[in-house]
């Protein structure tokens, strides 16, 4: 049996792919509302084939709990906070875990972890806290990192096809796990150790953020003397060995925004290069500010209540708001004193700001300046109803004559 331990993003949909492809699995999650959810048959978040998967594993028996298993393998997938200013990442909920697999877990078992940790952290924190309790490790209990990979908005396909690095004291510890993921991921799983599985997690989504800061940067330069960056980015990605990535309104979500400032923070004078790519994505909302103020001047409008904000997740047709450029920037747009703007995103049905709508046709009959910071798939169903506003489109969707872009 596995104990999946932390059920959101990451840790339901693994719960749910082992129990579906026949592993016995308990979902624990410290939080009890979201447990009765899930035992009440409903899923807690939105993402293609998800209500599907989740019926298949409760006909396989998955079961639900707010408390830890006795068992020999646990997953843990717990969130890891990241404080913005410090630009560190805390691993008190993945410490809180470990201690409690401690309090149950069988002798010999393993606690493998996937939530994405700091270079080192395994090391620093997780093993000391195992030696303190009095376990031995590679004896009492086996170590193991398995960090995930899967992209929101296609994470069952990604979740079966993907290759998985998985990182273990021993290599037989390794091909036990590897054995339990191999139950339904179709990808190549590589072994390797715990340090380098954590580096290979943050390495990659260091690659990504730097490649998307390339891009935004190159948006800036082709704004200064107005050329056409998408077309520019498409003719260079014609070439064999170019593939530039596309601009937008800023880098959101919990991982690509977040991961790459643990190499900042641990190598502060070598890791120039991602320093900077970070520093030109964080600033991209207000470069989207500037526009729209540059956009309101160009266009004799000075109300800035009249212009609305589509999309307030952190991409497309998923419903995690975690980093968000639109909420960078009304943040910034605070500091600037202007607040006001108005804001809508169908796949957001809770009030999160100021100014939300939850009825697109009244946010678009309130504004007049339309800036689109989302390209969820209700917007591309629905462009010709912007016909008649004026478009500021940061997602490069909409392609009326007349149409601003970054
Ligand atoms: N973005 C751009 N331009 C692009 C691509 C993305 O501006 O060309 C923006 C998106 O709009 C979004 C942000 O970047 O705001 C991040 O989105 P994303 O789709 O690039 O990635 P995430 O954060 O959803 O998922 C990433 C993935 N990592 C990589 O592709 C290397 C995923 O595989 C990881 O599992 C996930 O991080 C994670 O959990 O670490």
């Amino acid at each position: 049996m596995v104990n999946v331990i932390g059920l959101g993003y990451i840790g339901l949909p693994t719960a749910l792919m082992l129990s579906a492809h026949g592993v016995e699995v308990v979902g624990t999650d410290y939080n009890t509302s979201l447990v009765d959810t899930l035992r009440q048959g409903k899923t807690t978040f939105k993402e293609d084939g998800l209500e599907e998967l989740f019926r298949k594993s409760l006909d396989a028996g998955i079961k639900f709990s707010d408390k830890y298993q006795v068992t020999d393998t646990y997953i843990i997938s717990v969130p890891t906070p990241y404080d913005k200013f410090s630009k560190k990442v805390d691993p008190c909920y993945v410490i809180a875990a470990v201690k409690d697999v401690l309090k149950v877990c069988r002798k010999g078992a393993t606690i493998v972890i996937e939530s994405t940790v700091s270079p080192g952290t395994i090391d620093k924190h997780i093993r000391p806290v195992i030696e303190e309790a009095g376990f031995e490790i590679g004896k009492d209990v086996h170590l193991v990192h398995a960090p995930e990979r899967i992209i929101p908005g296609n994470m069952m396909y990604e979740l079966i096809h993907n290759n998985r690095t998985i990182g273990a004291d021993s290599k037989e510890v390794g091909e036990a796990v590897k054995k339990l993921y191999a139950s339904f991921c179709q990808g190549d799983i590589v072994l390797t150790d715990i340090r380098t599985a954590e580096m290979t997690k943050v390495v990659e989504n260091t690659f990504r953020a730097v490649n998307i800061a390339f891009a935004n940067e190159l948006a800036k330069i082709c704004r200064h003397d107005n050329m056409d960056v998408y077309e520019i980015i498409r003719i260079c990605n014609m070439h064999p060995r170019v593939n530039i990535l596309q601009p937008g309104p800023g880098v959101g979500g919990h991982c690509i925004s977040v991961d790459p400032w643990f190499l900042v923070g641990d190598y502060p004078s070598l890791a120039k290069v991602i320093d900077e790519s970070m520093k030109t994505n964080d600033g991209m909302p207000d470069f989207v500010l500037n526009r729209i103020y540059e956009i309101m001047k160009a266009n004799g409008l000075t109300d800035i209540t009249r212009v609305g904000l589509y999309g307030l997740t952190y991409k497309e047709d998923v419903d995690d708001v975690r980093e968000s450029p639109t909420l960078q920037l009304l943040e910034s747009q605070e500091r600037h004193l202007a607040t006001g703007l108005k804001v809508y995103d169908p796949l957001i049905s809770t009030d999160m700001v100021p100014n939300q709508y939850h009825d697109f046709d009244s946010f678009i009959n309130d504004v007049d300046l339309v800036v689109l910071m989302v390209g969820h798939s209700h917007l591309k169903e629905n462009l010709d109803r912007l016909k008649d506003k004026i478009v500021l489109d940061t997602r490069n969707i909409y392609h009326e004559p007349g149409t601003y872009k970054l």
